[in-house]
């Protein structure tokens, strides 16, 4: 385990991970007299947990723990896999191992000696519960009658980097990649396993390490040229439990096989991949897969060929079926060349209208993986229809850690409450507890691969995230894969105690920073759900009318009269269609339709009376005003804090929420002043519209 040197704890690199010295005192004396670890196995990921375990215990207790095969009469922690060491066998009985999937674990203290078990049923499992365990010393919590068992609710909870080979990070917003500069694959392998562990420890186990839009030098990570560093990445990943995928550009074979096709029916373009997938596995015997990009923004896919997705997916899902590796394939498919005069083409439609009908035409080790929403990551949209209309198909859920749309880690944004209002969504797809957690776990129709896919949010920054608040971001997607049902709080909670330390005041001010966050983001960008009114391209900062007269199809509509989408079935684009049971009738009709989503689904007048009982104009003005008082409000809070935290800490983000403040009073006057000139209404209350 190599030590980060260029990083320090005051930079923010250590992150969650940071397990600052305990002082003595109630919790200390809890604690200290776990000196030694016992343990039998020591290799690969076991190793691992091995090192984590002492190495976090030296950091909070000041003392390097004893490592032994067995107890010498201390209280130990002894961690192992169920029939590999007797003191873990003897601490979990056979219904509690039972219970312990693969990875999966155990944690028990024995009240007679105190000794702390740690057991599973491989050595993965046995990681995890070391973070666990890591993680109660490092927030304080009490250890002395543990009986835990714990299993992932997902299967797959995968991270998407959106890095490329030159260095630069789509979307990123924290600096330059951490994989590659200047077409290579890092030699800074120290930072990956880094980056590693900070995954691991949320419960992370897959990793696609280059960005959906594969350009040319990235098409040739699966070849020859690049392999042998892909491997070296591979293994560090592997030594964390987590498997590593490669986004791969469907015109491959054109690209540098030279094929004269990439038609996914054509014999020698399967032949090609079979060799490629061969070649693959020879390296990396257990790689995951490919992520694919197909038909969408400019990527090359099937549909050059009069293929549809089923056939181009199959494709690959066939080359790599014999290794057990999966193809996870992204239902982002729309037309991006629209012309803006056209109302009755609607890109919320495009995903399900793709898909749907090709529900039992995928092969088992193909997954579909569908964006949260039906446009692109807004601040606020409805669930995807996709999700969970395709029994036969299995389905992941793609989230986006990294902000694009939500302040690009220059304004507080929590992200959790968003991703946990989706997953509790009732689809009603099979009656009432169809709910999408249900659907992307894989028990609501049995899928054999499920789970969650995000967007990471990291660079090179030395404190990974940029924002150091953002990490929260990071670490609250991997713990909800792990487990949707933690609370937004009780996630918020633990990462505070981990980052910053169990000072009372501290840990509520910046749950209540957290919590507040992205309902302060929403009132002050783009009003009831109709979304972007940004600029175009990097996407930063308000342009109400940026995406207005544009080919990519997201179009708010407003006029002297009023402002909307109208995607209605009866006069509408007919999107509300793609809804099951009751969702239909509630967003159909306006009477029904949330209010936070009425610009997404309805074409009203800016005098519309919403639910809460204001017009749609003065709901504009007042979410404005009151959002940049509550950006106000988030700078004073953490001005709060000044003198507990770290000052290096504390500056970095008080420097983003002065920024933030300011940019929040541009998105409100650009907005209203938009508004205010769009309708000649004015403000009820007068305030300064420009
Ligand atoms: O949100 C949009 C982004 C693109 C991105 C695309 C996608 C990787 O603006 O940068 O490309 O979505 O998800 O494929």
């Amino acid at each position: 385990m190599s030590e980060p040197t260029l990083f320090h704890l005051e930079d923010g690199y250590q992150a969650w991970l940071g397990y600052r010295q305990i002082a003595p005192g109630e919790r200390y004396d809890q604690y200290a007299f776990y000196t030694q670890i016992t343990v039998t196995e020591q290799d690969g990921i076991m190793g691992t947990a091995v090192t984590e375990l002492a190495q976090g215990i030296a950091c909070m207790l000041g003392r390097q723990p004893e490592i032994s095969e067995h107890s010498e009469g201390v209280p130990c922690i002894t961690i192992g896999t169920f029939g590999n060491n007797p003191m873990v066998d003897q601490a979990f009985g056979m219904d509690i191992r039972a219970a312990i999937g693969h990875e999966g674990y155990g944690l028990k203290t024995d009240q007679e000696n105190g000794c702390i078990a740690i057991g599973a049923t491989s050595a993965v499992g046995i990681l995890y519960g070391v973070f666990h365990l890591l993680r109660l010393f490092s927030t304080g919590s009490p250890v002395d009658r543990l009986d835990v068992v714990e299993n992932p609710v997902n299967q797959l909870r995968m991270i998407n980097q959106w890095d490329n080979i030159d260095g630069s990070v789509e979307r990123g917003y924290a600096g330059k990649s951490i994989f590659y500069a200047d077409n290579r694959i890092t030699t800074n392998l120290p930072r990956i396993q880094d980056y590693a562990r900070l995954l691991a420890s949320s419960g992370i186990n897959a990793i696609a390490i280059n960005n959906v839009n594969v350009h040319q030098f990235e098409t040739k990570l699966i070849t020859g040229e690049y392999l042998p560093d892909v491997v070296k990445l591979a293994d560090i990943f592997r030594a964390y439990g987590i498997k590593l995928f490669l986004s791969v550009n469907y015109a491959s074979p054109l690209e540098i096989g030279e094929l004269s096709t990439a038609d996914p029916l054509d014999p020698a373009v399967r032949a090609w991949w079979c060799g490629k997938a061969a070649e693959i596995y020879a390296a990396i015997p257990d790689f995951g897969g490919f992520l694919v990009k197909a038909d969408s923004e400019n990527r090359p896919g099937p549909f050059t060929y009069d293929r549809d997705h089923a056939d181009g997916a199959n494709m690959l899902a066939e080359a790599l079926k014999p290794y057990g590796g999966i193809v996870i394939w992204r239902c982002f498919v729309y037309n991006c060349k629209q012309d803006w005069r056209d109302r009755t083409t609607d890109r919320a439609r495009a995903a399900y209208d793709h898909f749907e009908p090709l529900d039992g035409r995928f092969m088992d080790n193909v997954i579909l993986q569908i964006k949260n929403g039906p446009i692109d990551f807004q601040v606020r949209e409805p669930v995807s229809p996709l999700i969970g209309a395709m029994e036969q198909t299995n389905q992941m859920i793609e989230f986006q850690i990294t902000q694009e749309y939500t302040g690009q880690q220059r304004h507080l944004c929590y992200l959790v409450p968003q991703w946990k209002e989706a997953l509790n969504f009732e689809t009603y797809n099979k009656g009432v507890g169809s709910s999408i957690k249900r659907i992307v776990d894989g028990s609501l129709h049995g899928n054999p691969y499920s789970g969650f896919a995000a967007v990471s949010n990291i660079g090179n920054d030395a404190n990974w995230t940029g924002h150091l608040l953002a990490q929260a971001n990071l670490y609250g997607y991997g713990r909800l894969a792990w487990n949707p049902e933690l609370t937004s709080e009780a996630i918020a909670e633990e990462w505070i105690r981990m980052t910053f330390g169990e000072n009372q005041q501290l840990v509520k001010v910046i749950r209540g920073m957290l919590m507040d966050s992205l309902g302060i983001y929403e009132s002050y960008t783009a009003p009831l759900g109709v979304g972007f009114m940004v600029n175009p391209d990097h996407h930063y900062g308000p342009n109400v009318d940026g995406y207005e007269y544009s080919k990519w199809g997201t179009y708010h509509f407003a006029d002297c009269h009023g402002i909307g989408v109208d995607r209605t079935k009866a006069s509408g684009t007919g999107y509300t269609g793609q809804y099951k049971g009751d969702n239909f009738a509630r967003y159909e009709s306006l009477d029904s339709c949330p209010d936070d989503l009425l610009l997404f689904f309805h074409h009203v007048s800016y005098t519309h009376v919403l639910h809460s009982g204001k017009t749609v104009i003065q709901h504009i003005y007042d979410s404005h005003f009151a959002g940049v008082e509550q950006a106000a409000q988030l700078q004073a809070a953490w001005s709060s804090l000044e003198g507990s935290i770290d000052s290096h800490l504390y500056e970095q983000v008080a420097n983003r929420l002065t920024e933030q403040a300011e940019h929040a009073e541009e998105w409100r006057d650009r907005v209203n002043t938009y508004f205010y000139r769009k309708s000649g209404i004015a403000d009820q209350q007068g305030r300064r519209i420009y």
